[in-house]
């Protein structure tokens, strides 16, 4: 009786194929949004490093977003990572900005690498459509995985090895204009 079940679970296993499907990547839970939106985003976080457990996820805010916050985790230390701007920019509330938030980075854990967790952040986004590409740095105990891959023009993001996350700015379907 024992040993049929354990056939059974070996022959689910050899079906499963051995690459981990695009989603077990690092994503966005919501991938979609407007252009010039307060965003509040969750990067997912599949599976760790080749089996190893998750310690830090550092990602980069890419050009073009000013304002860039990080939702605090419990067990895990948060850390914003500023640069000054070449000129001063106006900002909202009549202040005028100096700096950027370049990236987030959380660190503790450790997310072992058979489960799931998410890391969130709040985002002003630029007022323009197409996707933007945030790429992570995944720490583990003992190694690292670059999600930094951009595709080719022409090249399926799926295609990529390891991918950055993207977030797709579009206006939502039926609304012709924005609201801000
Ligand atoms: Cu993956």
């Amino acid at each position: 009786m024992h040993r049929i079940f354990a056939v059974g679970i070996f022959t689910l296993a050899a079906l499963l194929p051995v690459s981990a499907p695009a989603t077990a990547h690092v994503v966005f839970a919501t991938p979609e949004a407007a252009p010039g939106a307060y965003y509040f985003g969750e990067l997912r976080v599949g599976h760790g490093c080749e089996g190893l457990a998750t310690t830090a996820v550092t990602v980069e805010i890419p050009e073009g977003i000013y304002s860039a916050k990080p939702q605090p985790k419990a067990g895990w230390t948060v850390e914003i990572i500023r640069e000054s701007l070449p000129e001063p920019l106006a900002g909202s509330h009549g202040k005028v900005m100096t700096d950027r938030v370049a990236r987030l980075r959380w660190s503790g854990g450790p997310l072992s690498d058979d489960m799931v967790d998410q890391f969130g952040l709040m985002l002003k986004l630029p007022d323009v459509s197409g996707p933007l590409y945030f790429p992570v740095t995944q720490t583990c105990d003992g190694g690292q995985t670059d999600w930094t891959m951009i595709p080719a023009k022409g090249q399926a993001w799926g295609a990529l090895k390891h991918p950055a996350p993207v977030l797709t700015l579009k206006i939502p379907d039926g609304d012709a204009h924005a609201h801000h």
